[in-house]
């Protein structure tokens, strides 16, 4: 879509309601879909932006057992607890519904009856997986076993997570079912199927080809590798008891599947915000982009358009700005494990300090890799940036207006240059903000407005009006006036810019300024406070985090770790076989001059493909500085190409060449392995000069 949109329908994932929303969702999904609302809107674009409670599936009724409540109890818990949170954090949602609204189910019934109407499933019956202690069909989740990719032994009916493969049940060696660890039986079962295979060169055609400039590479690398792996049929029904109905006659007992219907589910949430709900699904005008995480890319870029193909005259994703993950301290983010900050304890820790959050986790949203939070870092960033930049710089102007000219904004007189680098500064921060968010960088963009922030900090010291004050009020009173007044403007400016990320911050200012509301438009504008507007000091705009409780973040974190600990130590005698993380031991000892014989050299990547017929492999150019050479890596489940070229490797460079799948590799690229199985690259810290030596 090259002409603007009329209308933006955003939708961010619906949470399953099986526990406490995190960081982790926050910083993947929530925070940039709000960041990406509040900007269309201060824009004055018209935006529907829904979300809600995914209530069904597999994860809500385990958590079900897990508490010893009903399903129903877990679901309405989660929901209101989410609801909550989302409220506090300032996540601007028109409307947060839930997948239990009867709305939603004739909704989905209607999408199910429609495609089926049209002859547009498969209908089959077939052999699955059954749990005869439990009395229940086995799919997706809830059937485990190893891997047939990469060994993986806790591999899911539906995708190893390890490795990311695509899989079906009946390709899990060892299966076991995850109720109960029985192993299953089969029996016979009919299933409606989307024969996916059927829009597989239709998907091509609308990701690969027409969104290959504007998707992120890590979106795009997922749904190529979806679609070269050849796309299957895919059930849309599943025997389970919680869910909602498979609205044909004479099937109790058979539920859609929830990846079926959940994504309805923003249609259903924009039904309920509005009778005109179809001008924002069925209008080409409307532009229509899913926040979510990289876990949820197969479904919203591969199934859900089928989905929406099959029924017709639906509009399709835009875009899918799908993040990486957010790790804490080190740590995979993972609720079972309970290795995770939780928003309404956050809050109950933190009061009032949602912007503080929310700019830890713009500034490390995990954009383009996984990133980590860390209470180190979190704590660095707000003393140093939000009260060292942006509340130093505020607070100052605030206290020198009240203290010099009474509260009152004074007028600006004679203009110098350096007011003048400051209001180009200011001039050009709107549109550049602007850029990076309307192509989703949302960390740049927050830069970006740092950087105002800092420009103004610059401007006070460099003018430094207190000593101008000293030196004589009265003979130096017309440039005092105008150094503050610049400031303010620029103050202004800052709750202008800030609104998408800084909502509750920006609030502040305009309180302290005046300004009812704010527009983007406003942007760099030299007015925003007019001569003799009252400016209340109302306070600092970040007070001090103590660092004892940043330090007993710290200590809770490790707590749970250390009780982790103990409970592996104390079933030491049963191995756990949910997750066995040993660490390779240690080899044996090596003199100095075993290791020169190693050369380790420092290569930049100049060209990466993958190698045709092997899932794992990538084909690398190296310049090794001393030649350019061809590697061939097994770290293609991990890395995509296009995201290796310009980076730098360390590469084992005196290995003797060999063959793999018939290219000639010289060399390896090092790699550390870590106990899951992970392989990440080593490179080192700044950029060297290439064929540098590691040792
Ligand atoms: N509930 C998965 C999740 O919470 C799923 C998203 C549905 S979006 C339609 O990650
Ligand atoms: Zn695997």
């Amino acid at each position: 879509m090259t002409q603007e949109p009329k209308r933006y329908l955003i939708t961010a994932a619906l949470p399953y309601a099986n526990g406490p929303i995190h960081i982790g969702h926050l910083a993947g999904v929530y925070v940039p879909a709000d960041i990406y609302v509040r900007y269309l809107r201060a824009m004055g674009r018209d935006v529907a932006f829904v979300c809600g409670s995914d209530e069904h599936g597999v994860p809500v009724t385990i958590r079900a057992e897990q508490e010893g409540i009903t399903v129903q109890e877990v679901v309405d818990k989660y929901h209101n607890l989410f609801k909550q949170s989302f409220a506090d954090f300032g996540i601007s949602f028109d409307i947060y519904s839930r997948t239990s609204n009867p709305i939603h189910h004739e909704t989905a019934q209607d999408f199910f009856k429609n495609l089926y109407d049209k002859g547009l499933f498969e209908e089959k019956t077939e052999e699955q997986y059954y749990d005869e202690v439990k009395g229940r069909f086995l799919q997706d989740r809830y059937i485990r076993g190893t891997c047939p990719n990469c060994g993986n032994p806790d591999a899911q009916g539906d995708q190893c997570e390890k490795c990311g493969t695509a899989l079906s049940p009946n390709e899990l060696i060892n299966p076991r079912s995850a109720y109960s660890n029985a192993t299953p039986t089969l029996r016979p079962t009919k299933n409606w199927y989307l024969p996916l295979q059927d829009y597989a060169e239709w998907l091509r055609e609308w990701i690969v080809e027409g969104h290959k400039d504007d998707w992120k590479t890590n979106v795009l690398g997922q749904c190529k590798s979806w679609i070269e792996d050849g796309l299957r049929p895919r059930a849309m029904t599943r025997d389970l008891d919680w869910g909602i109905d498979v609205p044909l006659e004479g099937l109790a007992g058979k539920k859609l599947y929830v990846w079926f219907e959940a994504p309805i589910g923003y249609i259903s949430a924009t039904k309920e915000l509005t009778p005109d709900w179809e001008k924002y699904w069925k209008s080409a005008d409307t532009k229509l982009v899913h926040f979510i995480g990289k876990d949820n890319i197969v479904f919203h870029c591969i199934i859900f358009p089928a989905m929406l193909k099959a029924y017709g005259d639906f509009i399709l994703p835009e875009n899918v700005p799908a993040n990486e993950f957010m790790n804490l301290e080190g740590d995979k983010i993972s609720t079972s494990r309970n290795w995770a900050v939780w928003l309404h304890e956050y809050l109950q820790d933190f009061p009032a300090k949602q912007d503080a959050l929310r700019y830890a986790l713009t500034a490390n949203m995990p954009e383009t890799k996984d990133n980590d939070f860390t209470w180190a870092d979190f704590y660095t960033k707000y003393n140093s940036e939000l009260v060292g930049i942006l509340g130093n710089f505020i607070n100052r102007v605030v206290v020198l207006t009240e203290k010099y000219f009474g509260g009152i904004t004074p007028a600006v007189g004679k203009l110098q240059e350096i007011d003048q680098t400051l209001i180009t500064t200011i001039a050009e921060a709107p549109e550049k903000i602007a850029q990076s968010l309307e192509q989703y960088r949302f960390r740049e963009a927050l830069a970006y407005y740092m950087d105002v922030a800092r420009a103004g900090n610059k401007y006070m010291q460099d003018n430094a009006p207190w000593s101008l004050h000293k030196a004589g009020f009265e003979e130096n009173k017309e440039r005092i006036a105008t150094i503050l007044h610049i400031s303010l403007q620029l103050v202004a400016n800052l709750a202008v810019l800030g609104e998408p990320f800084l909502p509750f911050t920006a609030g502040k200012i305009r309180t302290m300024l005046g300004l009812p509301t704010t527009t983007w438009a406003q942007g760099g504008s030299m007015d925003l406070v007019k001569e003799g507007q009252t400016v209340q000091n109302t306070g600092l705009l970040f007070d001090k985090i103590e660092e004892a409780s940043i330090e007993a973040q710290v200590g809770k974190l490790e707590a749970t770790k250390k009780a982790r600990e103990e409970n592996a130590t104390e079933n030491k005698q049963e191995p756990a076989k949910e997750e066995k993380k040993t660490l390779v031991p240690l080899k044996p000892e090596i003199d100095y001059t075993d290791f020169e014989k190693i050369d380790i050299r420092v290569a930049t990547v100049l060209t990466a493909e993958k190698v045709k017929g092997a899932d794992k492999l990538l084909q690398l150019t190296l310049d090794t500085g001393i030649d350019t050479r061809t590697v061939v890596s097994g770290i293609a489940l991990q890395y995509a190409p296009e995201d290796l070229v310009g980076k730098q490797v360390c590469l084992l460079a005196n290995l003797a060449p060999r063959k793999l799948r018939g290219i000639m590799s010289q060399g390896m690229i090092l790699t550390a392995e870590t106990p899951e199985g992970t392989l990440r690259l080593i490179a080192p810290h700044e950029v060297v000069t290439n064929g540098s030596v590691v040792k």
